[in-house]
């Protein structure tokens, strides 16, 4: 299968390429694949369908970088990244990251980015996956770069269970990958993942292979553990250029892929294959966000209305759902009020951290079971939605409860598979004035940790 590939790949690039009208560019076949998503920026402003532009300061590995959407933009067929020397935020620099998070996600197949990379000390341009499902690992890392060590391709596998987390790595010395566009491919099977640059295969793993759809996410970071901070030598601006991305799946004959792709809410499909056998039926399922309403399918579905409905796999098939903003929906009440909680791993991490609105901030508890967090809502309201945006130390196990007393509860939702990540938990009709997160068993050593724990529902009307 890989030396296949690996001519198809060859003969590829030894094709002379097409030209394309701007605006109109073609992928290339690539022979035994079947192009599935792509992206070639040949629009005048980043694909909101396709991509979610982070705006936060995010926490993680002691980065010094405020994503902003100003510095994400598409310009002459590129997608460019520019990371600067400006404060925003509460951090020195600002720079740009984009991910398919909540639009798009594939399992097994091959990605390939093409780029040009920024350099110089202190930039860390990555190319790299995180699983749809939420939590931390697995990771998979396309391609990273140290800008000081501009000719070092990071190739990384990140595994098991945070935080005894491990992972396999490679680095390859090649030309200065900031001088010209390169092209980084990840292939994905069951059995493993190899890294390609330009077409050769320079990193290998068939353990600890990932079965879980994951999205693409395309980013700049400046300072933290990786490169180090920017120093007087450090250039800026720098720009990260993207020219496309582009995902195929293997063509196997008799099988066939469903594609789903949804904004501003999911689309459930049961069973979930990597690809189906022809006749096989599949139920879809479209979910909306919190504030959110199922407007419709689009694509191959043939549901009309219907949700769920059932998709019949006579060919490769893609589908999308439509959400539109629910003027309807349950607003958030939670922000701002009273909170409480078993305990906190230290006074810098309070329970009030949880409803602050700011993404940068947590409640985190001591390292025990059980822990449990609650906002008192003032009153008794009717309570709609709950969503949980977990830190690395999430819950396994855990529940929703709602009391008007704070002393009496009653569960209104229980797992004990708790994906991490952002939780939503919809469909919720109940009234109460306190809703409390109970967790039971934790999924790392550490504690239960939330950025943020929002209620949705509606407060009573004002009592004349
Ligand atoms: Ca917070």
């Amino acid at each position: 299968m890989r030396s296949a590939a690996a001519f198809a790949l060859f003969c590829l690039l030894f094709l002379p390429a097409a030209e394309a009208a701007p605006g109109n560019t073609v992928p290339p076949k690539l022979e035994g694949w079947y192009l599935v998503w792509h992206d070639e920026f040949d629009g005048d402003k980043v694909d909101p369908a396709k991509w979610r532009v982070e705006d936060a300061a995010l926490v993680k590995n002691k980065e010094l970088e405020y994503y902003s959407p100003a510095n994400v933009y598409v310009r002459d067929g590129k997608l460019i990244i520019k990371s600067e020397k400006k404060e925003q935020g509460g951090r020195p620099y600002t720079s740009g990251l984009v991910e398919t998070k909540g639009r798009y996600s594939f399992e097994y197949g091959r990605v390939e980015v093409r780029a040009k990379l920024p350099g110089t000390k202190g930039l860390w341009p990555a190319h790299w996956m995180m699983p749809a499902k939420g939590g931390w690992p697995p990771e998979i890392d396309i391609m990273e770069l140290v800008g000081s060590k501009p000719d070092a391709i990071h190739m990384t596998n990140h595994y098991g269970e945070f935080p005894r987390n491990r992972y396999d790595s490679k680095v390859f010395n090649g030309p200065d990958y900031t001088k010209d566009f390169h092209v980084f491919a990840l292939e994905w099977d069951p059995a493993g993942l190899h890294w390609y640059i330009d077409g050769v295969m320079h990193f290998s793993v068939s353990r600890n292979v990932p079965h879980e759809p994951f999205y693409i996410i395309l980013n700049t970071a400046v300072g933290g553990t990786m490169p180090r901070d920017p120093d007087e030598t450090t250039v800026f601006p720098q720009h990260h250029e993207v020219d496309y991305v582009r995902v195929y799946m293997k063509e196997i004959p008799g099988t066939y892929f469903l594609m789903t792709s949804a904004v501003n809410g999911k689309i459930t499909v049961d069973p979930r294959l990597p690809r189906y056998n022809k006749g096989d039926k599949v139920r879809v399922a479209a979910v909306p966000a919190i504030g959110y309403k199922f407007e419709g399918w689009n694509g191959d579905a043939n549901l009309g209305s219907n949700n769920p409905g059932t998709v019949l796999m006579n060919r490769h098939k893609t589908i999308t759902a439509n959400f539109a903003p629910d003027p309807n929906a349950p607003k958030l009440i939670s922000r701002g009020k009273k909170t409480a909680a078993s305990t906190s791993e230290s006074p810098e991490l309070s329970a009030g951290n949880a409803v602050d609105g700011d993404m940068g901030t947590r409640w985190s508890s001591e390292f025990f079971d059980p822990q449990w967090i609650y906002v008192d809502l003032g009153k008794s309201c009717a309570i709609e939605a709950v969503r949980l945006e977990w830190e690395n130390a999430s819950a396994r196990a855990f529940k929703l409860q709602v009391s008007d007393d704070a002393r009496s509860w009653r569960t209104v939702y229980s797992t004990d598979n708790g994906a991490g990540g952002t939780e939503e938990i919809t469909g919720l009709d109940v009234t109460g004035r306190y809703v409390r997160m109970y967790g039971s068993e934790r999924r790392s050593k550490y504690g239960y940790s939330l950025w943020e724990f929002e209620v949705f529902g509606k407060e009573p009307p004002s009592v004349m």
